[in-house]
C-alpha cells in the first residue's frame, strides 16, 4: 500500500493520475497546504522541502521497509518500477 500526502494542486493530481491509471493500491493522506499543514514535523519527516505530493511506500519492490518519495517525476517514477 502506499500513502499519498495530497492536496487539490496540480502537483498533486499528477500522482492520482498516474496511481489510478496504474491500478496501484494507495491512501490519500491530505495535507491542506492552505492551512501549514506541509510545516508540521510529521510531514517535514516525508517531505523535508515542505512540498506536496509525497508518498510513503509501505510495499517498496527491494523489500527493505518504507520508503519516503517527495518529487512528483520520482514518484512516477518509484510507482513505475512497482509495474514493472
Ligand atoms: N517539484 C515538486 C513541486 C511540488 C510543489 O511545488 N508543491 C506545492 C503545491 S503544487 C507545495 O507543496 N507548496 C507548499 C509550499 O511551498 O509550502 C514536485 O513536482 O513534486
Amino acid at each position: 500500500m502506499i500513502d499519498l500526502y495530497y492536496w487539490t494542486t496540480p502537483n498533486g493530481h499528477k500522482i492520482t493520475i498516474f496511481l489510478e491509471e496504474t491500478d496501484l493500491p494507495y491512501k490519500i493522506k491530505p495535507v491542506n497546504i492552505g492551512r501549514g499543514d506541509q510545516f508540521a514535523p510529521e510531514f517535514l519527516a516525508i517531505s523535508p522541502n515542505n512540498r506536496i505530493p509525497a508518498i510513503v511506500d509501505h510495499e517498496p519492490a527491494d523489500g527493505k521497509g518504507p520508503l519516503d518519495v517527495f518529487e512528483s517525476g520520482a514518484k512516477r517514477d518509484r510507482a513505475a518500477l512497482r509495474r514493472a
